[in-house]
């Protein structure tokens, strides 16, 4: 279909999609791979598999690119395994591991498919977390200096686009479920030395990016919930704010400016919190300039005010796929969060919002002023094999055609994209779901109970998605 007003894209726009290595990679026992600690939590998310095999990706390399060349990806965004390239504390790098990411950015290189690669998707080696304590401690910033540096040493000739630290925001944020929080009792006041020791982290590696890859590029890729408010009531909009602020403004800030922003260092004072920021940080952040934003979008939320007489409660997710289980959280003086009557949700409730992606790109530009690349961007949904034997998704086509567009208006509000890549290129474990909530292009052939046979099969997705980037953006098929 044509629609009126079609958006162009750029001529060099990198279409692809995206994946990390936990969740695709399986072969967590191979060629000195030693244990992270995101192993043991996806061990914690029963009755649904673990990243043990995942999609087997690590054996299966060479047919999922076959597939991305076919399909026409000029980019495939995907992050490296720090057990694998260091599986202990003898600092010695690992040769299998790095002659496995060779191989794959060599492969992709060779099919014109521009490699974008994450250093930091949740794989912390467990060897770091007993070393160091982790996230709160700072010997993790040395060891991840280190990380960063054999990478941009080794793949910094193939690799020109690299990300630092995969949703650092929604790590603190949801700091139980994704595996960095140690004690709930004291997370509260935690997260803020731990965001710190992050910031460092990241910070360290733009440093050493800059130094070590030729034209080399890097960015941060936060997790971004464009927020609304429920009403004109200016209350409302000031509720809009602080969870802006609280849930990724503060972040993403940080990463522009390098230094905290106002508001944050006020809540700190207000609420007693030390982030144990020490003599020569703020002067090595200043030094981290990044080169763009890479962001994750999947859906948007609504805010209202809260006032100081409501019961704090705890945002729970939808862990289960079974509409209405989300409860929405309240913070009594700043902000609670609504559900949005204006668009519709999934089975786990969150918003099928495609407006959100033009607004978080277009705030993005606003406040920043810096390229910008889609990472991740798409629909979960409970899927099998149709008895045609083919993967029949029109829910995802439908999906995707809606938040691409929005893309295309944002480029012609002005804002630079330089890429779209949406999640997931394959199927491949979900964070608490397994292979539950299937957001792939390409259907992967094993379930949560039974290890099939692990067969890639392209949805109809695939291929219409296929058309919509060979066309740079123009074919977008029939309406269903
Ligand atoms: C992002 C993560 C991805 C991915 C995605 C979908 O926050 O960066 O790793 O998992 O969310 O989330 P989920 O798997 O929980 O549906």
């Amino acid at each position: 279909m044509i629609y009126k007003n079609n958006p162009l894209f750029p001529a060099n726009f990198m279409w692809g999609a995206s994946s990390a290595a936990w969740q695709v990679e399986g072969a967590v026992n191979e060629d000195g791979r030693t244990p992270a600690i995101i192993d043991l939590n996806s061990k914690t998310k029963k009755p649904f598999a673990d990243n043990s095999v995942a999609s087997d990706h690590y054996h299966h390399y060479l047919e999922d690119i076959a597939l991305m060349k076919e399909a026409g990806f000029t980019s495939y965004r995907f992050s490296i395994a720090w057990p694998r390239i260091y599986p202990d504390d003898s600092f010695e790098p690992n040769q299998l591991g790095i002659d496995f990411y060779n191989h794959l950015i060599d492969a992709l290189v060779k099919n014109g498919i521009e490699p974008i690669v994450t250093l930091y998707h949740y794989d912390m080696p467990v060897w770091v977390d007993e070393k160091y304590d982790g996230w709160y401690g700072r010997g993790i910033i040395d060891a991840f200096d280190q990380y960063a540096r054999t990478c941009f040493k080794e793949f910094g000739d193939r690799v020109k686009y690299w990300l630092s630290i995969n949703e650092q925001n929604m790590q603190i944020c949801y700091g139980d479920w994704l595996g960095v929080c140690k004690n709930e009792a004291t997370w509260f006041h935690d997260k803020w030395k731990v965001n710190h020791i992050m910031n460092l982290c990241h910070a360290k590696a733009v440093i050493a990016c800059h130094e070590l890859v030729l034209d080399g590029k890097i960015g941060p890729v936060p997790g971004y919930v464009p927020i609304y408010p429920s009403s004109a009531n200016p209350e409302d909009q000031i509720a809009a704010m602080n969870a802006e602020e609280l849930t990724e403004k503060v972040w993403n800030d940080f990463y522009t400016f390098r230094k905290y922003n106002g508001f944050i260092r006020s809540y700190w004072k207000e609420h007693h919190i030390d982030p144990d920021i020490q003599a020569g940080d703020m002067a090595l952040i200043e030094q981290a300039k990044i080169d763009f934003f890479a962001l994750n979008c999947y859906r948007s939320n609504v805010a209202k005010e809260c006032s100081l007489t409501e019961t704090e409660q705890k945002q729970q997710l939808n862990k289960t796929g079974r509409k209405g289980e989300f409860v929405y959280p309240k913070f009594p003086g700043l902000y609670q969060l609504t559900n949005n009557p204006y668009v519709e949700t999934n089975d786990w409730d969150w918003e099928i919002d495609p407006v959100s992606l033009r607004y978080m790109l277009r705030y993005v530009w606003d406040h920043y002023g810096l390229p910008m690349m889609i990472t991740e961007n798409g629909y979960g949904a409970h899927e099998d094999i149709s008895a045609d034997g083919k993967v029949h998704d029109p829910e995802r086509i439908r999906f995707l055609r809606n938040q691409i567009f929005q893309v295309g208006r944002a480029i012609q509000d002005g804002c630079q994209v330089i890429g779209y890549n949406p999640w997931s290129y394959t199927d491949l474990l979900s964070t608490g779901n397994g292979m539950a909530k299937r957001y792939g292009l390409v259907f992967i052939n094993t379930t949560d109970d039974e290890l099939r046979d692990l067969k890639r099969i392209p949805k109809d997705s695939y291929y219409w998605y296929s058309r919509l980037i060979k066309s740079n953006g123009q074919d977008w098929g029939e309406e269903t």
